[in-house]
């Protein structure tokens, strides 16, 4: 499947993925309409066409050079070790491969699994991981409903993707350790590709990472007394230094700057503290370095 410079993206048809791949490219300005069932959607505003498909199989179109892009959980990655580049870690779809035991048996650690029997759909990832803690399990493979093993005493304990908890608390079982921390992750071909392709790919990347750092920052707005300048420098630096503008009211002066969304209430309060008041914050949409 060559194409005449087009950009294929390969993101997840229809799972936890697939909302916040959408969401990434729409932020990334590509405008194009989804329709349930279909495969694949053509970008109005750019040559680009996405194709929507299982998460297992996107490392394999990307590493094929089926698909230039693709967004997928690192577990899939760490799992198949796939021949791709990762590209950029993308602050959703996160999660831990963990290890899980019955809560009523006395394990503490897997050191304690040892000889035992886990279920899991990641082998490969769970064989390195007790390798390296000098662990031997037999491990059972299954490829859904890893957390009803136990129960049906199939495995003495489960390796899986672990979210809110819930799934493993319904089941009566509890984390021992913690094998991976997981989220979607951008990849993208390692083999070299057309010149044409390159520099599409090098302007989508910058786009992702705009909406990325964007997300970490918020903007804030506030009125000071003057005195208060040096202060107010040190507490929101910004990128080269806050924007600082006089106030109609003598002895006073607004301060524009932006703050690191988890620093932000600690910040506000000194703010507040050196007298800044009227303080106005707003989301970043996009914020190119
Ligand atoms: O059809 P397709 O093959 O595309 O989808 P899929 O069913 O294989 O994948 P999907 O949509 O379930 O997950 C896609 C990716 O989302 C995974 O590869 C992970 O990178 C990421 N992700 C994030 C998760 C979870 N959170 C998650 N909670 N993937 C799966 N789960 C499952 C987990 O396996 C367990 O059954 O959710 C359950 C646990 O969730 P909690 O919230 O109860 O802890
Ligand atoms: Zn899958």
């Amino acid at each position: 499947m060559e194409s005449n410079g087009t950009i294929r993206i390969a993101i997840q048809k229809s799972g936890r993925l697939s909302e916040g791949s959408l969401a990434l490219l729409h932020q990334m300005g590509l405008e194009f309409e989804t329709y349930q069932d279909r495969l694949f959607a053509r970008c109005r505003n750019m040559p680009i066409d996405l194709i929507f498909l299982r998460d297992d199989d996107i490392p394999e179109y990307v590493q094929d050079g089926v698909a230039d892009l693709g967004v997928v959980g690192s577990n899939v990655l760490d799992e198949r070790r796939s021949e791709v580049a990762r590209l950029l870690p993308l602050d959703f779809g996160y999660c831990s491969l963990s290890i899980a035991a019955p809560e009523r048996e006395a394990y503490r650690s897997v050191s304690d699994l040892d000889g035992k029997r886990i279920a899991t759909s990641y082998p490969q990832m769970l064989r390195r991981y007790l390798k390296q803690q000098g662990v031997s399990v037999k491990t059972v493979l299954l490829k859904g409903c890893v957390e009803i093993a136990p129960a049906l005493k199939v495995a003495d304990a489960i390796c899986d993707l672990v979210a809110t908890g819930s799934t493993l608390r319904t089941n009566r079982l509890r984390v021992l350790d913690t094998v991976s921390q997981c989220q979607a992750i951008l990849i993208g071909q390692k083999r070299p590709t057309s010149k044409k392709k390159r520099d599409i790919v090098e302007r989508l990347l910058i786009r992702a990472k705009g909406v990325q750092e964007a997300r970490k920052f918020k903007y804030i707005m506030f009125n000071a007394p003057i005195e208060a300048l040096e202060p107010i420098k040190k507490l929101v630096p910004g990128c080269k230094s806050p924007t600082v503008i006089p106030l109609a009211e003598p002895g006073f002066i607004a301060v524009h700057s932006m703050v690191l969304e988890e620093m932000f209430w600690e910040v506000v309060e000194k703010i507040r503290e050196c007298g800044g008041r009227d303080i106005l914050v707003s989301p970043v949409e996009k914020f190119i370095r």
